[in-house]
């Protein structure tokens, strides 16, 4: 948005908040504010936490390459000549981390050639702005160039509330969510409820920014944020730079938040300033009282956040989370002694730092201050160290100023300005395919096989400067905190606390950074889309509902434990078939523990009785014969991403119904968009009905009403039936998808 629009935003605040606070009869939070100022019709919408639909006009659109693909073709399936909201598509995710930055992307340009000019052509056509491959991780990018406080965003990727660190709601969804938004829709979303997190005392020595968020993934753990907005506060707030606000609002999506946020203030407006956005820094200076919680709130707010947690910054010690789970935490000062506990891999194999999480200026100048201290003490990462940048900006910044060389020095290889290993590319070759390894890294997902593709890596997740530390020890045994390493004088050596400047002192260096503005006349341009592609395949809208309830549906799996979206539809070379429903749609499950078997993908085929099949080519056999299948998983069931893959797969090979304990947020909407039964067990010990040769009915479809329970019965092999209650969350929109077969035939 231009300084303009952003102004007639910000002047519209002090009546749409007055009227606000008269119809609510109290004072406002921060993310109400964003709400209300957003809402299509304040009037018209109701205001209830936790059960509210909410009607949002949004400002903007982020798209990266892996999930942007899917959203353009529905778009695309919209008939509309142009987006109707500022959109952009980011090139980050495809670049695969091989031999370094240089090679990877000329590989990645030659590999990816098809993808890159389809979103490059369709962003020209319809007016989105296009960031060619090696311009940065998206999140980066745009709180580089386009978040601003008070702003309300959504991004087709889980990480998107990185844009809270600037005060906007920036919210995940699914690629539908992001077509119908840029087709002119209102975007929908229920209605968060509120967590207040009051932040006293000061970051200082080690404690840095991601420790607030890993302490907090261990306290609130993977699903304590569903459906709510984590609203930050309290004196602590300032001592955080935007960039650090960035990456506790970011790496928030592992709590399964809607989103998270800060309150503007004066570390926003220097990043603003430094980002070459001083009119914005200027405007939100000027109406700054509505960029915050009022202050009642700030002063009460047991009495206006459904809960609230404090932390003591001054308190906080430096954490580590994993593996496997970034909600398994504890203090650095813990972590050897859970290693040895458990049995972990003491030796670490890799050292990762950087990601849409951590790879700010700030974050970069700690990591390299304890580098320099390293080599003078001279020392030399002792395992590969791997460093992402998140941006051109920041590559070519530091780089001028000496810290890439730092890292260089130290044994350390740079890769290009992408997400790389942290979604799966990385070509690895220095352990088995099975072997147990400990990796660190300053990202925020370890689910297994997420990095390498190996469910036996366990990956660690901490700040930069811990993982920069580890890397001249090369063991989990080591606290850089409390302990010392053996310099080669073999006297002992002590790292002292990182330090660095948050901003750069001669602002930030400039480079190619790869911007593509779209057509001044779209019409002229044609997307390409090669006819007989491997990568990219036009939809075809799914078949509407028949109007009959689901009988006699063999289970497909039944997941036990965490089933994410990278055990649904994992990531690595399958980003490949990101915009080819059809082949993606093989790797559907392969993660996924299947619980009658204990198989990891694979289960039986109930029609011909074949045992150790892959699950796709089951659901493709079943497709074949007109049979349809239904889901049964465990908790939190589609945590993590927002791809959407997760949801169209199953749904293109026949799935009618997910039956769960519990949802996590993006992907339960993004199965109503694609016309799939999300369902919640009235009893979450029902789970244990469910056996392998069951046939599950789901029926009273024709009268499924919002609140309503539907009927499932359990038939077993030898005839006798259960019968239970399964809940859903529809609202009467959303069963109107179900009926169309998708969101997107209801809407054209
Ligand atoms: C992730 O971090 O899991 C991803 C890869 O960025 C995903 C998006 C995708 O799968 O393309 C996300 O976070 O939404
Ligand atoms: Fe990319 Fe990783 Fe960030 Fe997802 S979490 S956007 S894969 S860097």
């Amino acid at each position: 948005m231009s300084v303009e629009q952003i102004e007639t935003l910000y002047a519209a605040m002090p009546d749409r908040l007055a009227r606000a606070r008269r119809t609510f009869g109290r004072p406002l939070t921060l993310a109400e504010k964003i709400l209300v100022v957003h809402a299509i019709d304040f009037d018209a919408q109701a205001w209830d936490r936790g059960r509210a639909q909410l009607r949002l006009r949004v400002d903007r659109v982020a798209m990266q390459d892996a999930t942007g693909q899917m959203a353009l073709l529905q778009f695309m399936q919209s008939g509309k000549k142009q987006v109707a909201v500022p959109s952009t598509v980011h090139c980050d995710h495809l670049i695969r981390a091989e031999s370094g930055a240089s090679d990877d992307m000329k590989r990645a340009v030659t590999e990816n050639n098809e993808v890159y000019n389809f979103l490059r052509s369709a962003s020209r056509k319809y007016g989105i702005g296009f960031w060619r491959p090696g311009s940065g991780i998206i999140h980066q990018v745009v709180l580089e160039n386009y978040a601003f406080p008070g702003g309300l965003m959504i991004g087709t990727d889980s990480h998107t509330p990185n844009g809270g660190g600037l005060g906007m709601l920036a919210i995940g969804v699914g690629g539908a969510d992001a077509g119908e938004v840029m087709a002119g829709l209102p975007w929908e979303v229920l209605h968060p409820k509120l967590v207040g997190v009051r932040l006293t005392g000061k970051l200082h020595g080690w404690t840095s920014p991601k420790d607030v968020i890993t302490y907090l993934c261990g306290l609130l753990t993977v699903k304590g944020g569903t459906n709510k907005i984590i609203e930050y506060f309290g004196p602590g707030a300032e001592s955080i730079s935007a960039t650090g606000k960035g990456t506790i609002c970011n790496m928030g999506a592992e709590l399964g938040a809607t989103t998270s946020v800060f309150p503007f203030d004066s570390r926003m407006a220097a990043y603003l300033r430094a980002t070459e956005r001083a009119g914005v820094a200027t405007l939100a200076e000027q109406y700054a009282e509505h960029l915050v919680a009022d202050a009642e709130v700030r002063e009460t707010p047991g009495r206006f956040y459904d809960e609230i947690v404090e932390i003591d910054l001054d308190q906080l010690e430096p954490h580590v989370v994993g593996p496997h789970s970034p909600d398994r935490a504890r203090p650095i000062s813990k972590l050897a002694v859970d290693a040895r506990a458990n049995g972990w891999p003491a030796t670490i194999k890799n050292a990762l730092i950087g990601s849409c999480t951590n790879s700010s200026y700030e974050d970069m100048r700690r990591a390299a201050h304890i580098a320099t201290q390293g080599m003078k003490a001279g020392l030399r990462a002792k395992i590969p160290f791997l460093i992402t940048p998140g941006s051109e900006r920041i590559y070519q910044t530091i780089k001028r100023d000496g810290i890439l060389d730092a890292f260089e020095k130290m044994g350390g290889t740079v890769l290009a300005n992408a997400c790389g290993p942290c979604i799966g590319q990385w070509k690895r070759s220095d352990v088995g395919r099975d072997e147990p390894n400990t990796i660190v890294s300053s990202f925020n997902r370890n689910f297994p096989g997420r990095n390498d593709g190996s469910a036996a890596t366990l990956s660690f997740l901490t700040s930069p400067e811990i993982v920069t530390a580890l890397a001249f020890a090369g063991t989990l045994e080591f606290d850089p905190v409390h302990g010392t390493l053996g310099g080669p004088d073999g006297r002992p050596f002590r790292f002292t606390p990182p330090e660095a400047e948050e901003l750069p002192r001669a602002g930030f260096a400039r480079g190619e950074e790869g911007y593509e503005a779209p057509a001044e006349d779209g019409d002229r341009v044609t997307v390409e889309i090669p006819a007989h592609s491997e990568r990219l395949q036009l939809l075809r809208p799914f078949p509407a509902w028949d109007g009959a309830d689901f009988i006699d549906l063999p289970i497909l799996v039944k997941t036990t434990g965490k089933t994410t979206t990278d055990h649904i539809s994992p990531a690595g070379r399958w980003l490949l078939y990101r915009g080819h429903l059809d082949r993606i749609s093989d790797n559907m499950f392969l993660g996924a523990v299947n619980a009658f078997t204990g198989e990891t993908g694979q289960g039986l085929n109930v029609l011909t009785g074949e045992r150790g099949i892959p699950l796709a080519q089951i659901a493709r056999a079943y497709k074949a014969k007109g049979v349809s299948w239904v889901v049964v998983g465990d908790e939190n069931y589609g945590e993590g991403s927002s791809r959407e893959h997760a949801a169209m797969s199953p749904r293109y090979l026949g799935c009618k119904a997910v039956i769960v304990r519990s949802f996590a947020r993006i992907h339960e909407t993004n199965l109503k968009k694609q016309g799939v039964l999300p369902l919640t067990f009235g009893d979450p010990r029902d789970y244990e009905r469910f056996g392998e040769n069951d046939r599950v009915s789901i029926t009273g479809l024709g009268g499924l009403a919002p609140g309503k329970p539907v009927t499932v019965v359990i038939r077993k092999p030898d005839g006798a039936t259960q019968t239970i209650r399964a809940n859903h969350s529809m609202t009467d929109e959303q069963i109107t998808w179900f009926r169309a077969g998708s969101a997107l035939n209801a809407a054209t």
